[in-house]
């Protein structure tokens, strides 16, 4: 062992350590620098040990030579530490920096659809009025669809409502007036009757603008002791009120439906021209919003209420129809197409 050349090897490790040091990008190969350049197994430590080697008068000079680096390294990995602390923290400061000037992150508000917007609707008018709402099956019997509404086998009005049959004697129901004979057949013999049912009714209708092969019906039913067509009228005008403004008025004009007697189709003074004629309406200053009637005798005595001592009034409405109307919606296809850009207009906070 020659002190010259350790003298040398001590240079160079210096050299080398320096800017490995520099090199070291974070505390964590900060570390490993501590580990190879300072620790038990370095070079460094390694001379120490070889110094023993040496001629007596040569240690001291070696020695301090071999402290004076140590020292020197111990330092510049101190400075070395501190800068890359405070790196670090100053990139963490930077990342977690909360900018209160920044604009809000959008939580974006769920929307009510514009047909369950109009159910409820119609449903708070009723519950108002004191009706009660029930529900009922969309898979139905031919006997409740139709034959216990006065529509037996071959009736010629059954060609009204074109029908999706699932067996023989199950069908989609076409409309929700079998609800009219379950309910009355759960109040039967003589509980007074007010109830409206909501509900999906399926057709095999083409669609188009105004139809749909899968759309929705609200029902409804009163049956008392004296229920007249004058009690009809009322409830539908106080309804088209309440949904349409106060100014709006109702006109029952005669129809056809095999479960009612008479049977009248209603209208309201349109909605787009207050009443003077336009395309909307036809010309007539009406539109048709539902049907209704006074519930067939035969409907009452085979559900269980007797018509010489009951008599009631029933209709039924398709509130897509409404929504359009209410609205200014010309095509009841945007309704179930489900596009972000119209069911956003409705948007509202739920609850
Ligand atoms: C009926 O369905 C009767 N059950 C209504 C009724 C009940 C009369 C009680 C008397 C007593 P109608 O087929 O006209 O009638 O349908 C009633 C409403 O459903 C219509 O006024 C319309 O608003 C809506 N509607 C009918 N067919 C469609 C369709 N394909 N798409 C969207 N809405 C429809």
């Amino acid at each position: 062992m020659d002190i010259n050349q350790i003298e040398r090897e001590l240079q160079t490790l210096g050299e080398t350590a320096i800017a490995a040091l520099e090199a070291a990008a974070d505390l964590r190969e900060l570390d490993e620098w501590r580990v190879e350049y300072l620790g038990k197994k370095s070079r460094l430590t390694g001379i120490s040990r070889e110094m023993g080697q040496l001629p007596p008068d040569e240690r001291p000079v070696l020695g301090e030579r071999v402290n004076a680096l140590r020292g020197h390294l111990t330092t510049a990995f101190e400075n070395r530490a501190r800068q890359l602390q405070q790196e670090a923290l100053a990139r963490r400061l930077g990342a977690e920096r909360i900018d209160i000037t920044m604009p809000g992150r959008p939580h974006p508000l769920g929307a009510v659809h514009p047909i369950t917007r109009v159910i409820e609707e119609i449903e708070d008018v009723f519950l108002g009025m004191g009706f009660q709402i029930a529900e009922g099956p969309e898979v139905e019997t031919d006997e409740y669809n139709f034959e216990r509404l006065n529509l037996p086998k071959d009736h010629p009005a059954r060609d009204m409502q074109d029908t999706f049959y699932l067996t023989d004697t199950l069908l989609m129901r076409t409309h929700t007036s079998p609800m009219q004979v379950r309910t009355m057949e759960r109040m039967r013999p003589h509980a007074p009757v007010k109830v409206i049912v909501p509900g999906r009714v399926y057709r095999r209708d083409e669609d188009d603008a105004t139809h749909s092969h899968a759309f929705t019906q609200i029902e409804g039913l009163v049956v008392d002791r004296g229920i007249r067509m004058s009690d009809l009228k009322g409830v539908l005008e106080q309804f088209a009120k309440a949904v349409f403004g106060p100014d709006q008025a109702v006109r029952l004009r005669p129809s056809y439906f095999p479960f009612t007697e008479p049977s009248a189709e209603v209208d309201i003074r349109c909605v787009h021209c207050g009443g003077a004629g336009c395309r909307v309406c036809k010309q007539t200053g009406w539109i048709e919003i539902l049907g209704a009637g006074m519930v067939h005798p035969f409907v009452l005595d085979l559900a269980g209420y007797d018509s010489r001592v009951f008599s009631g009034f029933a209709f039924g409405m398709g509130p897509e129809r409404i929504a359009m109307l209410k609205y200014g919606i010309d095509d009841i296809r945007l309704l179930y197409q489900n596009d972000l850009r119209l069911l956003q207009q409705f948007t509202r906070v739920v609850g």
